[in-house]
């Protein structure tokens, strides 16, 4: 520890300055990670089953619950069920928070889940992830699945200050679910969080405040999250409340389901708003293993693709060899660098491969073929300003 903490304590100087732009931070290498924040959008679906789930909901003769409050529970169960992967999955294999790659533009990543359902229903699911910004980083993503006419697309950034002894980051961009079968969207917006840990060199995320799901059907799931010492004592806790639309949410006894416990450990369900004493176990992180994707063979991957334009750096990473970590990186830099002088020089400026920028605030809901916008104004959320949980 004593030679790293001199590295340490400037790298953490420099996270006082540091506001989300990844390339502007320079850390110690047993920091790094050899993965790259494109990756990041696998994470959404590593419980492939649970991400199906609301397609296979049957509405029984005797239910008090719309077939769409059920599809709704099945959404938050899920969305609950991607929180361990998105945020504890470094600190398992690597032994605590990591900094990851800082992708380049155009960067892709692509993979798929093959199906694991005994009855074969679920056919395949794909991924594409692709940088689609680099100053501020940016990542676009679609999560398809054919077979059951499903799809998560969305997009992440980020927004980062440094406080007395965490980083405080705030995640913009929204994703969006579609049940095309059931005929059903949601909107899904992203937790704020700080990494705890930082002086110890032990850095950990914590999530905090609310995010919001939305459904067309007008349901509606707020999450509150807290950490040690708040209303649970525990790590990871939250408290998930589903209300018939969000006029109801305003008055928390309101509440049709009431979930709450740990994201990364269990969580239990009760009608109301009160969790009972017969709760029903709602999700067991420590029992639900994440299925993860399969990716083509390095040498069998495109140039663009993450693994393996970043596999020189990964391996020094690895290495731990600090000085081909830096070469490797430069060469990306320079090549990346001649790139964008050479699309100005030709007046060819870089294009998305698979997704499309949509300026939201020049549409109306009618115009809007996403549904993006009629769903966020039903969740009361603004537009304008994407920061997730942002009421307007
Ligand atoms: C989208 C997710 C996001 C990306 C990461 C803040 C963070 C980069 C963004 C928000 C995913 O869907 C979910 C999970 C983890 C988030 C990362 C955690 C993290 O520490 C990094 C930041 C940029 C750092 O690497 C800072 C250095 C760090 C090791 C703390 C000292």
């Amino acid at each position: 520890m004593s030679s790293t903490s001199a590295t340490w304590t400037s790298f953490i100087k420099s996270l006082a300055s540091y506001n989300g732009d990844l390339s502007s931070l320079t850390a110690p290498p047993f920091i790094l990670s050899p993965t790259s924040l494109v990756e990041y959008s696998q994470y959404w679906s590593e419980h492939v089953d649970l991400f199906l789930a609301p397609n296979f909901i049957q509405q029984e003769p005797d239910d008090i619950d719309s077939v769409e409050l059920k599809h709704m529970v099945a959404v938050l169960r899920w969305f609950i069920s991607t929180l361990k992967s998105q945020y504890c999955s470094r600190a398992e294999t690597l032994g605590g928070e990591k900094k990851p790659l800082n992708p380049f533009l155009g960067e892709l990543f692509v993979g798929r889940w093959t199906d694991e359902s005994p009855s074969q229903s679920f056919g395949e699911t794909l991924l594409v992830s692709e940088q689609v910004s680099h100053h501020p980083p940016i990542t676009a993503y679609a999560i398809q699945n054919k077979t059951n006419k499903t799809t998560l697309q969305g997009y992440n950034g980020i927004r980062a200050s440094m406080s007395a002894t965490s980083l405080n980051v705030r995640q913009y961009g929204h994703a969006l679910l579609d049940y095309e079968n059931l005929n059903e969207k949601y909107l899904i917006t992203l937790p704020p969080l700080h990494i705890e840990g930082i002086l110890m060199a032990a850095p950990f995320v914590e999530l905090e405040q609310k995010s919001y799901i939305q459904s067309s059907a007008g349901y509606v799931a707020v999450i509150e999250y807290s950490g040690r010492g708040y209303f649970s004592g525990k790590s990871n806790s939250f408290k998930a409340r589903i209300f018939k639309n969000i006029r109801e949410a305003e008055d928390k006894t309101k509440a049709l389901y009431t979930v709450s416990g740990q994201w990364s450990g269990v969580s239990s369900i009760s009608r109301g708003h009160t969790i009972a004493s017969d709760a029903q176990v709602f999700f067991d992180a420590n029992n639900s293993k994440p299925q993860h994707l399969t990716v083509k063979p390095i040498e069998e991957q495109g140039p663009l693709e993450s693994r393996r334009a970043w596999q020189k750096v990964a391996q020094a990473i690895r290495a731990n060899d600090y000085n081909l970590i830096h070469e490797e990186k430069s060469k990306i830099e320079n090549e990346q660098r001649e790139l964008r002088k050479k699309e100005a020089a030709d007046d060819t400026p870089w294009k998305q491969k698979f997704f499309k920028e949509i300026d939201y605030t020049s549409l109306t809901e009618e115009d809007d073929e996403t549904g993006y916008i009629k769903l966020a104004n039903m969740a009361n959320l603004s537009l304008k300003n994407i920061l997730s949980g942002s009421i307007r």
